[in-house]
This record gives structure tokens, C-alpha cells and sequence, in this order.
């Protein structure tokens, strides 16, 4: 558009025209599937960006059919979570969300007193239908006063759930009632909104998932699933997370799991791929990265993103309050990491108070300390690269190990926290379990170059190196370990 225009017209337009010029599919070419309708009282008015009302049109819609499972959606897949049960009323959806505390397990190790929903920790969550009314009872088991919020939602104002401003708290024993009918649809959340930092960061947070009520065949998809990210400071040898920490998280969680827990995203190769993610944790911000492949950004929890406006990424940031939804086609076999880059968020449990030891020669110095504690050994002076030492250190009680698991090399995958596996399999036949490693095949695994290799390609080990390369291990694995297990 901009090419076939002068500078001139284009300043003459204004960025508002430009702006929805953009998002308006010209004829001819594929539509989006969610482009919103735009009629011709909005190009006479020039002022197309502000026809619609920002919170969803007319208030008092007619409530539509509720949407039934396999009907009307194909249901979310939740790893590690469920979404909350409904029965239909009188043409109304009606839930039952319970406020609960619920003893958490975020891996093997790691036992936690949290709060949460319906005996789940972040991994509760609501499915349902745009144009159906739904009614949400909010009964509160916890011993303090709590209330919901329904994020991104539109919705009467009392229905908001800010406990005090938009309606008085659900006391302890209370039961609550919602309602409202849905004229929207995406990925939202809900968290408690009465004393926040205490409720949402002992797990009072989920996921909201509405789903549009005629897709179109472009929307749909063979893989849809609904992801929550938050962040938790359970200190070490202590059993419930500690809600007053505001920079030193510990435990990071995707659905209330840290790798190795996080349950695989499995998939067939060919598959549509939807992932739908949310943070809700305290205080920080979560670039998710995927391997192997790129996404398209679609949605937001503000609404889907016109296909003109939509674009390809491998990481895709959530900040705190953000839901986003990416899609890809899984086209390529294998196990593919999907996890937050920023380093520390891969990590479990670990204090952060260690000198920085990262290339300190220790030699003399476990000798000088032995006679006074006879265990003592250095760490860290390699890094924190210690492989299967992670799992036989000493830890305190209720603790989990500061990463990983052992991967099907025989190596430890080094990573914990946000990290979870995209597991692509041709001729997959049930999506259920996990269908454990990929099984690469031969010559497709990046293993120590051989010496005919190094000959061959004229590769010299030591060229332009001060010092040459410490001597390789003797004997080290050259292919996968015979009969691989997971
Ligand atoms: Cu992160």
C-alpha cells in the first residue's frame, strides 16, 4: 500500500487510517478468520480505529445455547491440570470453583502448602463458549477472606471481582455468585484480586479459555493447550511458598510443575499447534522460546490478531498480566525444547549467595579444609555443570534438585523450572502419555566428530590455540545408549 503512495498522501492520511488500513484484508487476499466486521459508516467517519467499543459492543447481548464439548470446541489439553466440571441450568453454564489450600507436589521432592482451586494449583481451569451465559459459584475454604477476577473478560462491573471496590470480599466459608453472558472469545485468566501478593503467590491463579462459537476451518486447530506460567520462593527445607520474596523466585512453574514434572506437549507430526499461554506470576516477565520451529503470534488477551498483523517469532514474551496465544505446524519429528530464555528461569531451587567461583583453580584448597570439615568439597569452580552430581548431593529435607533429569544419552539435560519438551511423532495413535524419547535416526545426532572426520575436513583441534585442548575422555558414548528409556 505504502509503495503505490507519496510521502505526501501518506502524512495526509493519518497513522489512525494507516493503522486500520492495515488490519483490513484488501480483496483478493486470504481473510483472517477473526477480522472484525467493518462496515461503511466507519470509513465515511475516518475514524475506523475508534468504532468499536473496547469492552465488547452491546452490554445486553441475548445469551446464546451453552457450547458443549466436542459439539461446539474441541476441548484444551491442560498438562498436568483439569478444567473445572459445569452443568447446564436452565440454559445457563454453571460452575463450582472452590478456593482451597491444596498440598502441592512441583516435582518429586518438592511438597508444598499452597492455596488453589478445586484441589489443583494453577492448573485449574474454565473452558467455555462465547455468547453463553455462564454463573460461577466462588465457594472460599481458606481461613481468610478472598475474591475472584476475571481477567481480560468483559463483563458487568460488579461482576469484576476486586474484592472491596466491586463487591465485598467472599469471607471464609462464604459461597459467591457470578454471572454474566460471554461475548468474546480468546485466552484469559483469573486470579484471586483481594490481598494479591499473598493469594496469587501462594497459587490462586488459572487459566480462562473462550472459545469462539462458529471457527472457521482456519481457526482450528489439531493441538490447542492452555499453558499458565508463575514464579514461587519456596526456601529450602521450608514447605510453604514464601509470598513476601520480590526478586529471588526459586521455583518456576509451567501449570504449577518444573521440569522434569511439566508433562511433554505431545503431538503428531503435521499437527496444528496451538499454544496458549499466561503468566500471573509475581514479579517477573517470561521470553518463551521454542526450538526447532517458528510460531505466528495470534492472539492476545485482547482479542485475535489479523493475519496482515500477525507475525513469526521463536520467542514470544509474556509479561506479568499477559495471556498469548503462538501457532506453528509441527512438522518436524523429535523432542523439541519450549522453555523461558532467560537463564535463571530454567534453574530449581538454589540459593543465590554463592562467591563466584567460575574458573578458580581449587587445587589446595579442599585439602586445607578437610581436616576442619571432612565432606568438604568445592563447587562451582566448573560452573554448575554437575551432571548426575545434582542427584546425589546432600539436600536439605523437601527440596528438588537445582535441575533437570537425566536425558536419553545418559547425560544430564541440565535445565529445570520453565522448560518443558515438544514431543513430535509421525503416526502417532493416542495422544495420551508420554511416548518417551525421540528416536533419532542414525546420522541425524550430533556426536564426537570422528578423527577420519577431522582429517577429512582438514579441521585442526589445535590450530591458532596457546595451549592445546585438554585430551578427550578415553572412552566417551558415540551413539545412544542401547535400548533408550525414559
Ligand atoms: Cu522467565
Amino acid at each position: 500500500m505504502a509503495n503505490r503512495l507519496s510521502r505526501r498522501q501518506i502524512l495526509g492520511i493519518g497513522a489512525g487510517s494507516l493503522a486500520a488500513g492495515a488490519a483490513r484484508p484488501e480483496p483478493g487476499h486470504a481473510k483472517s478468520h477473526d477480522a472484525p466486521p467493518r462496515g461503511r459508516a466507519e470509513a465515511a467517519s475516518g475514524r475506523a480505529y475508534w468504532q468499536k467499543s473496547y469492552s465488547g459492543g452491546p452490554v445486553n447481548v441475548a445469551p446464546l445455547a451453552p457450547g458443549l464439548p466436542g459439539d461446539h470446541y474441541k476441548p484444551v489439553v491442560i498438562p498436568n491440570g483439569g478444567a473445572l466440571p459445569f452443568r447446564i441450568v436452565a440454559g445457563v453454564k454453571v460452575f463450582h470453583l472452590v478456593a482451597e489450600e491444596v498440598d502441592h507436589l512441583f516435582d518429586s521432592g518438592l511438597r508444598a502448602k499452597c492455596w488453589g482451586y478445586n484441589g489443583r494449583v494453577n492448573s485449574t481451569i474454565f473452558e467455555a463458549v462465547e455468547g453463553e451465559r455462564i454463573r460461577i459459584y466462588v465457594t472460599n475454604r481458606l481461613s481468610v477472606a478472598t475474591s475472584v477476577h476475571w481477567h481480560g473478560l468483559y463483563l458487568p462491573n460488579g461482576m469484576d471481582g476486586v474484592g472491596g471496590l466491586t463487591q465485598p470480599y467472599i469471607k471464609a466459608g462464604e459461597t459467591a455468585k457470578y454471572e454474566w453472558t460471554l461475548r468474546q472469545h480468546g485466552s484469559f485468566m483469573f486470579h484471586s484480586h483481594h490481598d494479591e501478593m499473598t493469594q496469587m503467590g501462594m497459587g490462586m491463579i488459572g487459566m480462562f479459555i473462550v472459545h469462539p462459537r462458529s471457527p472457521s476451518s482456519d481457526y482450528r486447530v489439531d493441538r490447542d493447550f492452555s499453558l499458565m506460567i508463575s514464579e514461587w520462593s519456596v526456601k529450602a527445607g521450608t514447605a510453604r511458598p514464601n509470598t513476601l520474596e520480590m526478586t529471588d523466585f526459586n521455583v518456576l512453574t509451567i501449570n504449577g510443575k518444573v521440569f522434569p514434572s511439566t508433562a511433554p506437549l505431545v503431538c503428531k507430526t503435521g499437527d496444528r499447534v496451538r499454544l496458549r499461554l499466561g503468566n500471573l506470576g509475581a514479579m517477573d516477565h517470561h521470553p518463551m522460546h521454542i526450538h526447532g520451529y517458528h510460531f505466528r503470534i495470534t492472539a492476545t488477551d485482547g482479542e485475535d490478531i489479523p493475519l496482515s498483523a500477525q507475525w513469526p517469532e521463536t520467542t514470544v514474551l509474556i509479561a506479568v498480566g499477559q495471556t498469548r496465544n503462538v501457532e506453528f505446524v509441527a512438522d518436524a519429528p523429535g523432542d523439541w525444547a519450549f522453555h523461558c530464555h532467560m537463564t535463571h528461569h530454567v534453574m530449581n531451587q538454589m540459593g543465590h549467595e554463592f562467591p563466584n567461583m567460575v574458573g578458580v583453580n581449587p587445587a589446595g584448597v579442599d585439602e586445607k579444609i578437610r581436616p576442619l570439615l571432612p565432606a568438604y568439597m568445592t563447587h562451582g569452580h566448573t560452573g554448575m555443570d554437575m551432571g548426575k552430581m545434582a542427584e546425589v548431593m546432600p539436600y536439605p529435607p523437601n527440596t528438588i534438585s537445582m535441575k533437570g533429569a537425566t536425558g536419553p544419552f545418559g547425560d544430564y539435560i541440565s535445565m529445570g523450572g520453565l522448560f518443558t519438551v515438544v514431543k513430535v511423532r509421525d503416526g502417532l495413535t493416542s495422544y495420551d502419555g508420554d511416548p518417551g524419547w525421540y528416536q533419532h535416526p542414525p546420522g541425524t545426532v550430533a556426536l564426537k566428530a570422528s578423527d577420519a572426520d577431522l582429517a577429512r575436513d582438514g579441521i585442526d583441534v589445535n590450530e591458532g590455540a596457546s595451549s592445546p585442548a585438554p585430551r578427550p575422555a578415553a572412552a566417551g558414548p558415540q551413539a545412544p545408549s542401547s535400548g533408550l528409556r525414559h
